[in-house]
Formats: structure tokens, C-alpha cells, sequence
């Protein structure tokens, strides 16, 4: 990174040859704000084992004093997630108070409808009335928390599904999401807005209730404004051209909130980017292009939802971070007026090498110099890796409880 203002320097002549207004480029850089979730620190891993990593957090403190490690050294990620009861504590304004002692704010809070074993057939869906006022009663007591917070989302992801088929009706199934919804939707006061997040598989064996966007789009279309629909890049069948599901969600004005990460096989939670960054900058492509549509509203909460296995909690983070900066960077620098141009006059091969190029490019140098103007370091891995906190909290936290994501039998 020594040499990154040479580096910088050729590229914003380049662009400015182009005719790129690189102060609003890097203006749009600056404000870009990725949350991280508090589950993202703490020991995770399979169903088959969960390994545990010394320097992971145990508390939702240590995951706060971790997440303000990323923050500190991107400069883009001042809020984290919560997911109750992972996160459980008896004061949360006094957790609000000491995330904001280290700089951060409390984002989406995620009720959790998967770990109790009374929702073995549906939580939200169940077919019996007191199991779905159980999970109505959750999540009512998470609007209640977003509140104390200050929190204007609840994440909902909702792991209901049938294991068999003939265990039970679709469309039973269908009215009573529905119905608590419904109730849900009318408990939370503007703006607070609840992000229905879908995905295809898992933990049921036949079908999934919220299991694509349509189901999710249909749900939030039912509800009101206020309900919209979560992306998670983990959540559909390979293959999927989710670039699209963005642009329709987009276009709908229903796109309310994004989980990155990155997949090889299915949801395996990886650092984003680390698999197939070209979809990641597929997908910033129609962000951008919604953002820079002045036809569009865009209100979306950025979120990254991974679980490494094995790699350090932080380190993986701040990549992630720095992947996503970068794929926004990319498509902020998409030539729109010729890709338009050739887009009308069906000239596929110029359409494909416009997006291309701004892919091709490397933007590393305009980051690094939007971060020197943030008063940051220009590398924050590197940056983050020579401030000796891992080390740190290895020694700190070695011997404590193990805790965090919650899995059992690991
Ligand atoms: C489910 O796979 C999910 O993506 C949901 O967002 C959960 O809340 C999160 O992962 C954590 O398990
Ligand atoms: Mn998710």
C-alpha cells in the first residue's frame, strides 16, 4: 500500500479523462455504512462442530468490543446486529449506552424462531395457536428492544417449513404467517420496518414457508409500506441470477435489507466476496443503478450475516467489509451513459465489456485514499492485524466459557 498515491493518482486521471466526478464518488464511499452482526464474533460453525477459537467472544460486550475493531479500522461499519435471545440482556438501553462508549449503534434486531423446541412443526406457521402467540410474543418483545435501542429494523427469518409432505396444509400455513404478521406489522411504530427474509432450504426437509422472494414480496405487500423484503446471499439454489431478484426488489420499492456473505455449496456463510466477487459487483451494479435513479427510493440496510468456521472472527470481517467497499466502488464507476447507449442499440458486446472494465478496474488505490482522507489507515487488514487486539484478546479471553451462536451439542 507504500506506493497507493501513484497508484491513485493515474486512476483518478484516468477517470477524469473519462469525466468521472470523483469527489462524488468518494462522497458516496465515505457515507457507505455496512452493519455487522454480533453472532459474526462468536464461535460458530456446523451441526457437526462448532471449533473454539480462542480469541472469539463470549459476551455480547466482547462482541461489541470486537465489532468496534472493524469499525474502527474501515470506517464504514458503526452498527451491529442483535439477535435475541443470543444476545439476551436484562438493560438494554444500558447496552445501547456502552455500544455508543465505543463508537457504535445497535441495528436490526433478530428475534430467533429456530432453538426452542416447541417449534419442532412451525413457529410463526405453527397449527397450534399457543406456539404461534409463543413466537408472536418474541418478536413483540423484540420491537420492544428496537425500540429501547433505537433500532429502526426487525430482521425476520423465519425457519418454518414441513419436513414431510402431507405433515401439513400450504395454505393453512400461508393465512397463519398472515395472521401474525399482521399483528407483528401493527406493533411497530413508524418507521420501524420489518425486513422479511427468505430462504430456499433449511432446517425443514420439503418446503420452506418464506422459501423465495416471491413468498417474502407477498407477505410484505400484505402487510404495508413499512414491510420489505431481506436478501441473503446465501438463501437461493445455485445458479440463481440474484442481480435480478435485486432489480425487481428495487423497482417494487421493496428491497429493505441485505445479509452478504458468500457461498460455494449452499449457506456456508463465508467472507464476502470469497467465492465469486463478480456477483457481488453484478449485484452493486443494480444497487447503483437504483441508487442513482432519481425515479428510485432506496432505503436498504446493509448488512453482512457470516459465520466463518475457522478463520479469526475479526480479520474475516474487516475482508468482508473491504470486499463489499470495493465491489461499491466498482459500480460507482460503471461508464452508465455508453452502458445505456449500447444497451438501446443492442450492441450486447459493448453493453458486456462496460460493465466489465469497471470491473477490471482496480480500485484498491481510491479506496486507500478516501480512507486517508477519513483520518484511517489506507490498508485496515494490515492496519488491524499490527495493533497486536488479537493477541490481546487471546490471552484475555482464553480459558472463559465458550458461548455465542447458540448451537447445542457442539
Ligand atoms: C439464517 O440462515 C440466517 O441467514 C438468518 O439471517 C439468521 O438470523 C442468521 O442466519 C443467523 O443464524
Ligand atoms: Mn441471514
Amino acid at each position: 500500500m507504500a506506493t497507493f498515491k501513484a497508484a491513485y493518482q493515474v486512476l483518478a486521471d484516468s477517470l477524469a479523462e473519462r469525466g468521472v466526478d470523483i469527489s462524488a464518488v468518494k462522497k458516496a464511499l465515505k457515507a457507505q455504512w455496512i452493519e455487522t452482526p454480533s453472532w459474526g464474533y462468536a464461535d460458530s460453525g456446523t451441526r457437526f462442530k462448532v471449533f473454539r477459537q480462542t480469541g472469539a467472544a463470549h459476551t455480547t460486550k466482547e462482541k461489541l468490543q470486537d465489532a468496534a475493531q472493524v469499525h474502527k479500522y474501515t470506517g464504514v461499519a458503526p452498527s451491529v446486529a442483535l439477535h435475541i435471545p443470543w444476545d439476551k440482556v436484562d438493560d438494554y438501553a444500558e447496552l445501547s449506552a456502552y455500544a455508543a462508549s465505543l463508537g457504535l449503534k445497535l441495528g436490526a434486531i433478530n428475534p430467533n424462531l429456530f432453538q426452542d423446541n416447541d417449534y419442532m412443526l412451525g413457529s410463526l406457521c405453527s397449527p397450534s395457536a399457543s406456539i404461534r402467540r409463543k413466537a408472536l410474543d418474541h418478536c413483540l418483545e423484540c420491537v420492544e428492544i428496537a425500540k429501547t435501542v433505537g433500532s429502526n429494523n426487525i430482521s425476520l427469518w423465519l425457519a418454518d417449513g414441513i419436513s414431510s409432505p402431507g405433515q401439513d396444509d400450504f395454505r393453512d400455513r400461508k393465512h397463519r404467517l398472515q395472521d401474525t404478521l399482521h399483528e407483528l406489522y401493527a406493533a411497530m411504530p413508524n418507521p420501524m420496518r420489518l425486513l422479511i427474509e427468505y430462504k430456499f432450504f433449511e432446517p425443514a426437509f420439503y418446503a420452506t414457508d418464506l422459501g423465495d422472494w416471491a413468498s417474502s414480496i407477498l407477505q410484505a405487500q400484505k402487510l404495508g409500506p413499512r414491510a420489505m423484503v431481506l436478501v441473503d446471499l446465501g438463501h437461493h439454489p445455485l445458479g440463481t441470477n440474484i442481480e435480478q431478484i435485486v432489480a425487481f426488489l428495487i423497482d417494487e420499492g421493496r428491497l429493505g435489507g441485505f445479509h452478504f456473505n458468500n457461498k460455494k455449496f449452499a449457506d456456508d456463510d463465508l467472507t464476502v466476496g470469497s467465492i465469486n466477487p463478480y456477483e457481488l459487483f453484478l449485484i452493486y451494479n443494480e444497487l447503483v443503478a437504483g441508487e442513482q435513479d432519481p425515479a428510485v427510493n432506496m432505503d436498504v440496510a446493509y448488512m453482512i450475516d457470516e459465520s466463518v468456521n475457522i478463520k479469526p472472527k475479526i480479520a474475516s470481517m474487516i475482508q468482508s467489509v473491504v470486499n463489499v467497499q470495493e465491489a461499491y466502488a466498482r459500480a460507482l464507476l460503471v461508464d452508465r451513459k455508453t452502458l445505456k447507449e449500447a444497451q438501446a442499440s443492442g450492441d450486447v458486446v459493448k453493453a458486456e465489456e462496460t460493465v466489465l472494465s469497471a470491473y477490471r478496474l482496480d480500485v484498491r488505490p481510491l479506496l486507500a485514499a478516501v480512507r486517508e482522507e477519513m483520518g484511517l489507515a489506507p490498508d485496515p487488514l494490515a492496519a488491524y492485524q499490527a495493533s497486536g487486539y488479537y493477541e490481546k484478546v487471546c490471552q484475555e479471553r482464553a480459558g472463559t466459557a465458550a458461548g455465542g451462536y447458540g448451537f447445542d451439542g457442539a
